[in-house]
């Protein structure tokens, strides 16, 4: 049999993320060019309903990708097309999805919102706040009682910790010291209301103090201090010495999803973090460190730009999905 194209098969492509920082880099600009194009035909009429991109937090879900495996879970939310892509889904089965299209990784019925491939543990993304967590709980209760080293990872933004779910979930991981990680994102605001209006802490890990448990703060932008700090939760999830919280500190450079304008931020908040971009701050650590030129990583660009081009017209070019397949996993009427 021959061996899975690295290039084209999911599993490969997670885990070729753990091996190679180049691939880390690569893939980061994969999520941004992914999320712009995404933008473009959205704008262009061509996306139903609508979609939340993550433009500026694609360090957080490359390390994510890089410190896990594919047999454990992710459980994330409907700001998951930079998670999905991460864990291995292809460009065009991302953009196939978000277009409605057959080649989507739900056949173009689940949309934006509900990326999903059981191949690299990615349950169905959650389109309900907070609803992820204790589906991740349930996960990681299922690896404790097999006795396996899996590990489940809930992936969510900082007003989900608002809710009840997070509370239930991290409270239960605790009492029953499971191999969970519970990742949130604190890109600062919910929806349209900045984290001090609706967040009684500034400092998301302050909330594992009620719960006991393991709890790390990191810069959201450093794709090697997220990683690290991944791996410090996921070793102590297969050792047995039970779950983690972990607050990246982030920022997502556009709006909720696509009708909001994000008018609400202070003059000058976007530019402070542009400054601080993720796929820059890491380019410029390899070159710095040696492993590429200025050329290379303009190369490496100008190639991710190349592939998504392709990876939009092949996505482009599937049919849409159909009514009969909307019928075909219904088990009953
Ligand atoms: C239970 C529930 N309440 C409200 C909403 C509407 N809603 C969608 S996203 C969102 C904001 C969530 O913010 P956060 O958890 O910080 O994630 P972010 O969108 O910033 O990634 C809200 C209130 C929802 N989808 N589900
Ligand atoms: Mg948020």
């Amino acid at each position: 049999m021959s061996q899975p194209d690295a290039k084209n098969d999911p599993v490969q492509r997670r885990l070729e993320l753990s091996s190679n920082p180049v691939s880390r880099l690569e893939r980061m600009m994969e999520i941004r060019l992914v999320e712009d194009r995404i933008q473009d035909l959205f704008a262009q009429g061509l996306v139903s309903g609508t979609t939340h991109t993550s433009q500026g937090q694609e360090a957080v879900a490359i390390a994510l990708a890089s410190a896990t495996r594919p047999t454990d879970v992710v459980c994330c939310t409907y700001r998951g097309h930079g998670v999905a892509l991460a864990l291995g889904i292809k460009p065009e089965s991302v953009l196939g999805e978000v277009l409605g299209r057959q080649i989507g990784c739900m056949g173009g019925l689940g949309g934006s919102m509900h990326l999903s491939d059981p191949d690299i543990g990615l349950l169905p993304t959650f389109a309900i706040v907070g609803a992820g967590t204790p589906v991740a709980v349930g996960a990681a209760l299922q690896f404790a009682t097999n006795q396996t080293d899996g590990v489940a990872v809930s992936v969510f933004g900082d007003g989900a910790t608002n809710i009840g779910g997070f509370h239930e979930g991290l409270n239960l991981a605790a009492v029953w010291n499971l191999p969970a990680i519970f990742l949130c994102e604190n890109n600062l605001y919910g929806e349209y209301s900045p984290i001090a209006t609706t967040t009684a802490v500034t400092d998301i890990t302050k909330r594992a103090l009620a719960y006991d448990m393991a709890a790390e703060t990191v810069d959201g932008q450093d794709v090697d201090a997220v990683l690290a700090t991944i791996e410090r939760a996921v070793d102590r999830a297969r050792s047995g010495a039970g779950p983690t919280l972990i607050e990246a500190k982030t920022y997502r450079y556009v709006g909720h999803s696509r009708s909001d304008k994000a008018t609400y931020r202070p003059e000058g908040e976007l530019e402070q973090w542009l400054a601080r971009d993720p796929i820059e701050l890491f380019a410029a650590k390899l070159v710095a460190n040696g492993e590429l030129t200025e050329e290379g990583v303009q190369t490496i660009r100008q190639h991710q730009h190349d592939l998504i081009d392709v990876a939009a017209q092949t996505a482009l070019a599937s049919p849409p999905g159909s009514i009969p397949q909307m019928f075909a996993h219904v088990l009953a009427p």
